[in-house]
């Protein structure tokens, strides 16, 4: 299998998140990324690829204009606020909420942000916007592995992707590679795409993306949202709309679950798959279901990402993996390579 990875990834590094009225360091560094690598190398499971450069027209697909240009410039309109910002990240600290408009871009810096974003735990850094658009090259990569008949692939992408919506970033997450790597199968030609979103926390990005159509359906396993981030979507009732009714497919699970009750979901996740009848897999691939992670609340052990990798397998679908969340920094490496391994 092959993997793509960007040395840019690192350029993404954020500083402080708000948690509880103080910031806190990130949870989402470049060393979950490195410690993967390494682990896949380690291993020796198949070649590590630098991604060829895509067009942002590929980008467009998925995410709106404005918000692609918003994320090109953020940057040095920050700068060009005060020269002293280079030293500190952006953070969203005011939002457009219910009764308030969202088609007039604001000229105020702060309220751009704002408009763009969902909550104040995502910074925005000097070299975010190379490191995502270098993760969505590594997504889509995969996505062409698949194209060209490899039965997976495995995009290394950080910062990872599966918050992000057409328009906003949030969740630690900028351009959403699991939706990139799906539109770019479906635009190979092949008819229905089905994405698995197995992170600890609901891929409200994805789900919104896709939530209108028939030709990809979302499946996820996720902390309940009553309880856990992203907290206003990811509910059982949600089941898609209009010509993507039936698409979409929320299990939602309470902290504390282990892995036999959370391998029932799955099961329930790949029946669901199987009828729908996809031609190729997108896995949103986040081990924050680990025991160990700091910020979630699931109990999977290493051993179980090798159970979770052989029944995907099984599965029998050409499969792109695509990274996500998993903050147990020092394990996240092995989880992540159980499962591509006991697949391969
Ligand atoms: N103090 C992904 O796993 N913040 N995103 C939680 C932690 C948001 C997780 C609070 C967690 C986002 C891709
Ligand atoms: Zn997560």
């Amino acid at each position: 299998m092959k993997t793509f990875y960007n040395h840019l990834h690192a350029q993404h590094h954020g500083k402080v998140e708000m948690f509880r009225g103080a910031l806190v360091p990130c949870f989402e560094v470049p060393a979950r990324a490195d410690h993967v690598v390494a682990e896949l190398q380690r291993r020796q499971l198949g070649d590590v690829l630098e991604p060829q450069a895509f067009d942002d027209a590929a980008l467009a697909a998925i995410h709106s204009p404005r918000y692609l240009n918003f994320l090109a410039t953020a940057w040095e309109q920050w700068v060009a606020l005060d020269a002293a910002h280079a030293a500190k990240d952006i953070l969203p600290s005011v939002w457009p909420t219910r009764t308030f408009r969202t088609d007039i871009e604001p000229d105020n810096f702060a309220a751009k942000v704002g408009l763009y974003s969902f909550d104040a735990g995502t910074p925005f850094t000097r070299g975010t916007w190379v490191a995502a658009r270098a993760g969505a090259h590594c997504a889509l990569g995969a996505a062409e592995r698949i194209v060209q008949g490899d039965r997976a692939a495995f995009a290394l992408s950080r910062p990872p992707g599966h918050h992000a919506g057409a328009d906003f970033f949030g969740g630690y997450c900028f351009l959403n590679n699991a939706a990139l790597a799906a539109q770019h199968l479906r635009d190979a030609g092949l008819e229905r795409v089905a994405i698995l979103d197995v992170d600890y926390h609901h891929g409200n990005g994805t789900q919104a993306i896709f939530y209108d159509r028939p030709d990809v359906f979302f499946a996820s396993v996720h902390g309940d949202p009553r309880t856990e981030y992203p907290f206003y979507l990811g509910h059982a009732d949600e089941s898609g709309a209009g010509a993507g009714q039936g698409a979409n497919l929320n299990l939602p699970l309470p902290r504390g679950t282990d892995y036999a009750t959370w391998a029932q979901a799955l099961e329930t996740a790949l029946a669901a798959i199987g009828r729908f009848g996809p031609d190729a897999l997108v896995v949103s691939l986040g081990v924050d279901t680990f025991e160990g992670d700091p910020i979630s609340g699931f109990a999977l052990a290493t051993d179980d990402y090798l159970r979770i990798g052989e029944r995907l397998h099984r599965a029998g679908l050409p499969t792109v993996f695509v990274f996500e969340g998993g903050y147990a920094v020092d394990a996240v490496g092995i989880n992540v390579v159980n499962v591509l391994q006991a697949f391969a």
